[in-house]
């Protein structure tokens, strides 16, 4: 087993899925109006020109017709240093692109695993440099949590079930890892208990939607519009590079769902 420890910010490369032509029919939880296309675009630009900057080599694939929330990455595979492991998305319009990203991971990673029962969105996965927490939501369940525990477990993984809060679409819509040993979270996230034994920064008031961040090297790449949790960052000196997100925020989407970020061992 490769350490999780440093692996878990520390990475060279990215996988990112260019916006669907059809990002307006994705998946919320709320209506806040359909996300412009062309402004989506710009925006994702800009996300992974800041992937870049924070030192990671970008793979793009290309865009899915099909599959309208494709852009969320993150939801279809767990990377981890020596190999990928493909999940199971829970919503099922969203079934079938795990498989449709299956071949791009191999050309990344010398071995797939695959859960292979119940539904596991990658969303709900946060890896620290010690173990792997998992979120049960509504969109991953025991079953899912199960068969992906075998699998980390054979790999020498210490693996952990949480809950996500209530009415929360995914665990790290609500926190995001800092360092091997601390996460940012909002308060409703920190108060679980879930993050006892870490060090916990808590999103400023107001700004719950700041949580959902990431790590990149050196960076910390997040939303724009939270300044008061930016500001506690920087004051605790994170390198923080805030990007535009408000077309993804319409359809549930943040910083950790738009790519797939790994450290690349084999290359
Ligand atoms: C969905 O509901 O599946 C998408 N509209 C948003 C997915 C966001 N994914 C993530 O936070 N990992």
């Amino acid at each position: 087993m490769t350490s999780l420890n440093l692996h878990s910010y520390r990475f060279s490369d990215a996988i990112v899925r260019l916006p669907s032509p059809n990002i307006s029919q994705g998946l919320r939880a709320e209506d806040r109006g359909d996300p412009d296309p062309e402004r989506f675009a710009q925006d994702h630009d800009a996300y992974v020109a800041a992937l870049e900057q924070a030192g990671v080599r970008v793979h793009r694939l290309p865009p899915l017709a099909d599959f309208p929330d494709s852009v969320f990455i993150e939801d279809v595979a767990l990377c981890l240093p020596e190999a990928v492991i493909l999940l199971r998305p829970g919503a099922p319009s969203r079934a079938g692109e795990a498989e449709a990203t299956a071949a791009a991971l191999r050309e990344c990673f010398p071995v797939l695993h695959r859960v292979e029962d119940g539904h596991v969105d990658g969303g709900d996965i946060l890896a620290t440099g010690r173990e792997i927490l998992v979120g049960l939501s509504d969109r991953t369940d025991n079953a899912g949590i199960v068969a992906l525990g075998e699998i980390l477990d054979n790999m020498g993984y210490a693996m952990r079930k949480v809950e996500t809060p209530p009415g929360v679409l995914h665990f790290k819509t609500d926190c995001a890892l800092l360092d091997e040993n601390t996460v940012l979270a909002t308060p409703r996230l920190a108060q679980s208990g879930c993050f006892d034994g870490y060090e916990i920064v808590e999103t400023a008031p107001d700004e719950e939607a700041a949580a959902n961040a990431i790590r990149v090297n050196d960076h910390v790449i997040m939303a724009e519009g939270f300044p008061v949790t930016a500001g506690i960052l920087e004051s605790r000196g994170y390198h923080v590079h805030c990007v535009p997100n408000d077309e993804a925020a319409r359809i549930d989407g943040g910083m950790s769902c738009m790519s797939l970020r790994f450290f690349a061992i084999h290359q």
